[in-house]
């Protein structure tokens, strides 16, 4: 247990009633961490604000139909902290649906008492740093001021929705539902004619569903993209038996490899025939998709002749798949395999077989407008009753700026932001003295295992604030070098793949005038160990305040 409430910028020498160590925004998967491990372990006075109505995050917004985890993920998407937490719980699927996961957070709140000290349906409308005294004071839209020592955003990588602002789109007179803002009440597509704009992760998991009840489905597609077959199944009851008993090297595999326990191909494409190579393919096509990328040959995110050899294997594989031709050529995509997000389907090329589904390539029909019952695209009018928006997020940076806290000097996030989404080691930022992210633009986030990539930096937020208080410091923060040199890092590390080549969520490219910048590290195995190795140099590119 530290000492935060003994020093003298503590919630104990504050007079005002609403003064606690720390205040975490956010309850997903890396607030309620956050929460359980700075009251639990390290005995802070802790208060949580979530604008949802329960815990879970982006699993409490998003349940659109067909939801899932797209990853290989049962067990390996859950928290690892806790031996008796994994034990108590039992996974159904290899891919866990969106409604498991969330039922699973909720089991987890529960088991750690964690809800009596978060505030839902509320928002944080600012916060704001006061120099003199060391602390954040945040605000909220129920009327809260609440000061700590510590602000801890755990806002979510994927959490303000994207919405069109195409001409008319709000006269549409029939439902409109964005997959990110999925209503709680059931949704019914039956008897409806149901437009679909997006074809990312969640347009690609809920067409499928959504053509099973509606009298007729179109999709605007705007990119076509690389969808590998999930292959979801049951669990069987051995193989969860196995992952409990050996949770231990399970887990110590998971922070060596990249936040999966799964090895990553060492072999070498040069040395393997065509033939080979393709029989490869063939068989990571029928173990379940994301193997193609993580597990066939060495470097097919950064050897571009490799990467084009396992573009065309799927090209191939949709051609395949789709019987009508005409659909089949406009669902082909032509960027980079894996420079997107790879998506993982349970049967959504096969969705283009049905009577009822069909497709249109916004590239050569662009959508023109709206009218209360119809998309108006370039070359035709497509009468819909129901409108779904899977059109993504303004990712990783823009659940911070939302808040737009306000740091040293009157400075907003916004103002610092406006041209690069800068930070040090992607949780902290010069100015916004012991401001912390989970997740933030310049950390592993989404391309590591998110609740295990949460619990990991809070671990390290933990050290700094133990550091703070056994040397009777009030603050640090990052040197604007310190800062610089990390961007240099991270930009530099993807340009070295063929990531950037790409418009994705993960550049930026996907919210118009948002600055292009690769927004996650590339590394998330390196990136834990350079945090330790950070703290253990005394905080190297930190500077710190001694307590006021
Ligand atoms: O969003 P996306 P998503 N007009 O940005 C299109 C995670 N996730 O919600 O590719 C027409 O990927 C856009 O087109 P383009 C997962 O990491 C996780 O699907 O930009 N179309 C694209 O097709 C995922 O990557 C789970 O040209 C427009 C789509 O909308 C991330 O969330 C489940 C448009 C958006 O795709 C985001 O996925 C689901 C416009 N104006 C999602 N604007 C899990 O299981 C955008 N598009 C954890």
């Amino acid at each position: 247990m530290v000492m935060t409430g003994t020093n003298a910028n503590s919630a104990a020498d504050d007079t005002s009633p609403d003064a606690c160590d720390a205040i975490i925004i956010g309850a997903g998967f890396g607030g309620l961490y956050a929460l359980h491990h700075l009251r639990d372990e390290l005995g802070l006075s802790v208060r949580a604000f979530d604008s949802a109505g329960g815990v879970g995050g982006t699993w409490w917004y998003n349940r659109y139909p067909g939801a899932r985890v797209d990853a290989p993920s049962s067990p390996f998407y859950a928290f690892t902290f806790s031996q008796e937490l994994v034990d108590d719980w039992d996974w159904s699927e290899t891919q866990t649906a969106g409604p498991d996961v969330l039922a699973y957070l909720e089991h987890v709140a529960e088991r750690f008492d964690l809800s009596k000290d978060i505030q839902f349906e509320t928002w944080v409308t600012g916060a704001t740093y006061d120099e003199a005294g060391q602390r954040w004071t945040v605000e909220t839209d129920r009327g809260d001021r609440v000061s700590a020592r510590f602000l801890i955003c755990a806002t979510g990588a994927l959490f303000v929705a994207n919405k069109p602002d195409y001409p008319g789109i709000d006269d549409f007179a029939g439902e409109c539902h964005h997959t990110g803002r999925w209503p709680h009440e059931p949704v019914s597509f039956a008897g409806k004619r149901v437009g679909v704009i997006g074809t990312g992760s969640s347009g690609i998991q809920s067409i499928p569903e959504i053509a099973k009840q509606a009298t007729h489905v179109t999709v605007f597609q705007r990119t076509p993209q690389y969808s590998l077959p999930a292959r979801n199944r049951p669990l069987t009851a051995e193989e969860a038996a196995r992952y409990k008993e050996d949770w231990p090297n399970l887990r110590e595999s998971m922070n060596r490899r990249g936040g999966w326990p799964f090895p990553t191909s060492r072999l070498r494409a040069s040395d393997h025939t065509a033939d080979e190579r393709h029989e490869r393919y063939e068989q990571m096509w029928a173990e379940g998709g994301m193997h193609l990328a993580i597990n066939s040959f060495v470097g097919v995110l950064v050897d571009e002749e490799l990467n084009e050899e396992v573009s065309e294997f799927v090209r191939g594989k949709i051609r395949s798949i789709v019987h009508d031709p005409e659909t089949a050529r406009k669902l082909l995509p032509d960027y980079h395999f894996g420079t997107k997000r790879l998506i993982l389907d349970n049967g959504y090329f096969e969705t283009y077989n049905r009577d009822n589904v069909s497709l249109v390539d916004l590239r050569d029909d662009p959508i023109e407008a709206f009218t209360e019952t119809a998309v108006l695209t370039k070359h035709g009018e497509h009468p819909i009753d129901m409108l779904v928006l899977a059109t993504g997020f303004d990712a990783v940076s823009g659940s911070m700026l939302k808040i737009n806290p306000t740091g040293r000097g009157g400075v907003s996030l916004a103002e610092k932001w406006d041209t690069r989404f800068s930070t040090y080691l992607g949780m902290m930022m010069a100015g916004y003295p012991n401001l912390f992210m989970i997740h933030g633009p310049g950390s592993p986030g989404v391309l590591f295992t998110m609740p295990l990539g949460g619990e990991r930096q809070t671990a390290w937020i933990a050290r700094c604030i133990r550091h703070l208080d056994e040397a009777g410091l009030g603050a640090m923060e990052p040197t604007d070098d310190a800062e610089a040199a990390w961007d240099h890092e991270i930009t530099s590390m993807a340009e070295r793949t063929l990531y950037p080549r790409t418009n994705s969520w993960y550049t930026g490219a996907n919210i118009p005038g948002k600055p292009r910048q690769f927004l996650a590290h590339l590394r998330g195995s390196q990136y834990f160990d350079r945090l330790a190795e950070i703290a253990d140099d005394g905080f190297h590119g930190f500077v710190f305040e001694e307590c006021r």
